[in-house]
């Protein structure tokens, strides 16, 4: 069975897994149910440690310093936008040679690409694995034709949030805008119809809702940048605070 914890390594869950075995065996609906939250904790534990011990093709630990792996994304909030795709438009602006937008159908006619991410919460959890959908950032780049002054990327989010990335990580082969998520669309409270993607960033720069994107020559510090968190936000350098 693969997904008994290694018992020996982990003596620490031992009892909680005699006790898991325990309420299997006596497993009655409701009760059942009601210790499900304890099962799940067990699973999360054992994927952490897993992942505190890999390692990344950049050589980077899987799980960045203080973070703790959980099994699904946590909705966080923030002011959404309508999560209609037939509303959906994407506006490519600031320094580029030819500033376009695009609809949801639109987009689904751009290159597309398929790309497992690890994001970081900055409050301390991780959602390992997720496979995305959408296009990624630098085709879009590509398309409007960035100019060479441009230094930083503003995603534009519903109800005017914002969130700066320099880019280095705007550009990277994993930052995308996405619209699939282990294959189902995002509910609305994850960004539907459409949200930015930058996960080797704390997972606020990944703004849902997504509206827009700005190219910029000077940085322009975004929603949560101006409220106390680190400008840049790398979870291997814990910048978790400005
Ligand atoms: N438009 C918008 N995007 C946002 C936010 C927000 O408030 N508004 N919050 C950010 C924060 S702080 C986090 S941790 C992630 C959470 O995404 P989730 O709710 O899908 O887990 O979205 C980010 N994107
Ligand atoms: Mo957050």
């Amino acid at each position: 069975m693969s997904n008994v914890p290694d018992l020996d390594r982990y003596p620490e869950l031992r009892e909680k897994w005699d006790r898991r075995n325990f309420i299997k065996s006596a497993a009655a609906g409701a009760a059942f149910m009601a210790i499900g939250g304890a099962l799940v904790r067990i699973a999360a534990d054992d994927l952490t440690k897993a992942a505190r011990a890999e390692k990344r093709s950049d050589g980077r630990p899987r799980l960045p310093p203080g973070q703790r792996v959980i099994e699904k994304l946590r909705p966080m909030g923030g002011d959404e936008g309508d999560g209609e795709a037939k509303n959906f438009k994407l506006r490519v602006t600031g320094l580029v040679k030819k500033p376009f937008e695009v609809s949801y159908e639109g987009l689904l006619k751009l290159p597309q690409v398929e790309k497992t991410a690890d994001v970081h919460c900055v409050t301390g959890w991780s959602m390992l694995g997720g496979l995305y959908r959408g296009v990624q950032i630098s085709k879009l780049a590509e398309i409007a034709e960035v100019k060479s002054e441009a230094r930083f990327m503003i995603l534009q989010a519903a109800h005017g949030f914002t969130a700066n990335v320099p880019l280095k990580e705007a550009f990277a082969d994993n930052a995308l805008i996405t619209y699939r998520l282990n294959g189902k669309p995002f509910a609305l409270a994850h960004g539907a119809p459409v949200r930015g993607l930058i996960p080797d960033l704390y997972f606020w720069k990944s703004a849902k809702w997504i509206t827009g994107l700005k190219f910029v020559k000077d940085d322009v510090p975004g929603y949560w940048e101006t409220r106390g968190y680190h400008n840049h936000a790398d979870p291997w350098r814990e910048e978790r605070y400005g």
